[in-house]
């Protein structure tokens, strides 16, 4: 875990930074690239409110569906045996008792633990639509370039569809958005190639 005790982070010449935004910041920074140069200011715009809608908010939906509503399940059937450092039977007791009040507290406090699970799911659905919508029939979110919100946008979609289980809401919603998907797998191809070795469990 980084310093503020939260995933990801990256060390760059023995130096950490924390939080992928942060990170990304920091890498532009350092090497004098900008992803982002061919962007209008009202482009700009767009796509950082996609990305904090995404980060900020479907973050904690999808969080509440799979913790919550689905008692933390994925993390038995996807993530590596090991990444948590306990037995599954001490995890299992864990979400059941300790990890559940803390984890209902921080929806809670967060907001969106107060709404209804029906509710949860209207907001999550708005929210994939919005992303969906701002994409249209673009390759990338702001037009033909990736731009650095692209990188942000697939990690949030890619942990309810390769980190979830199947049953999961937002796992068929997904599925059901053609162009989300589709977007999806053209970054996956174009930028992870080694998606297949690198994925838990192992499949496409
Ligand atoms: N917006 C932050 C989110 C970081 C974040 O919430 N990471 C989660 C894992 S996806 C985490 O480390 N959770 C552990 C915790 O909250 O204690 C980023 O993009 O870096």
């Amino acid at each position: 875990m980084s310093v503020k005790n939260k995933s990801p982070w990256i060390t760059i010449n023995g130096k950490n930074v924390a939080d992928s935004q942060l990170s990304i910041e920091y890498l532009k920074k350092e090497l004098n690239i900008d992803a982002n140069s061919h962007l209008s200011p009202r482009e700009k715009g767009i796509a950082t409110s996609v990305r904090i809608m995404m980060e900020e908010h479907m973050y904690f939906v999808g969080g509440a569906e799979a913790y919550v509503h689905h008692g933390g399940k994925h993390i038995f059937t996807h993530y590596p045996p090991g990444l948590l450092p306990l037995p599954k039977f001490m995890i299992k007791i864990l979400l059941a008792t300790l990890m559940k009040r803390e984890i209902n507290k921080m929806f809670y406090y967060q907001g969106i633990g107060r709404h209804t699970h029906e509710e949860q799911q209207r907001i999550g659905l708005k929210e994939l639509q919005a992303v969906n919508d701002v994409l249209g029939d673009n390759k990338f979110l702001m037009g033909d370039k990736p731009c650095d919100e692209d990188a942000a946008v697939f990690g949030l979609l890619s942990w309810p569809l390769c980190c979830n289980t199947d049953d999961n809401f937002y796992n068929i919603e997904l599925k059901k958005f053609p162009k989300l998907m589709a977007y999806f797998e053209r970054i996956k191809d174009a930028y992870w190639k080694d998606w297949k070795d690198r994925r838990y469990p192992s499949k496409e």
